[in-house]
């Protein structure tokens, strides 16, 4: 079953919005694999984002990244990586879809709230950089054969 890594950035923890997330998550089907709130160290962020070294915003993300705490999540389900980032919605929150997670609450590009992998070779990548094999549960949900 296809994985992914959701982060909820330290803006979403500030402003209070780790349940209306999570929820939304829930709700769609996915499965909850593993879950830890983080102090993010600054070579966790510079790896994460390792993509956009050089890029005119990347110092300012490190800085955000790292500017509290982030909730690190692993959800598996079908086409678990396409799910949320359809859930999510696109970059720039002023621009997402009403109805997505940046669509109903951020304005802004930087301050998006929320991180999914955006394919399963990157998921797999930054599930090991965030988690360790023994942090990922395994289990059968019970509803399976309702949420396909
Ligand atoms: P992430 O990677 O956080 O899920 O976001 P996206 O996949 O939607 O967007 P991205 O990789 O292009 O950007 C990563 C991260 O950088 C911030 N950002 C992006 C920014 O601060 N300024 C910018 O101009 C861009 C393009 C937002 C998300």
């Amino acid at each position: 079953m296809q994985q992914t890594l959701i982060l909820l950035k330290p803006d979403a923890v500030q402003r209070r919005l780790v349940g209306a997330i999570t929820g939304r998550l829930e709700a769609k089907g996915l499965r909850l694999v593993a879950l830890k709130l983080v102090a993010t160290p600054h070579e966790l962020a510079e790896a994460h984002y390792a993509v956009h070294k050089g890029k005119p915003f990347y110092d300012s993300l490190l800085t955000f990244l790292t500017s509290g705490p982030t909730v690190a999540m692993v959800w598996e389900g079908r086409e678990a990586v396409a799910a949320c980032r359809n859930l999510m919605g696109t970059t720039d929150g002023a621009k997402a879809a009403p109805g997505t997670v940046r669509g109903d609450f951020a304005l802004s590009v930087q301050n998006n709230l929320v991180h999914g992998s955006d394919s399963p070779e990157n998921a797999a990548t930054e599930i090991a950089l965030w988690f360790t094999p023994a942090e990922l549960t395994k289990s059968t949900p019970t509803d399976a054969n309702w949420v396909g």
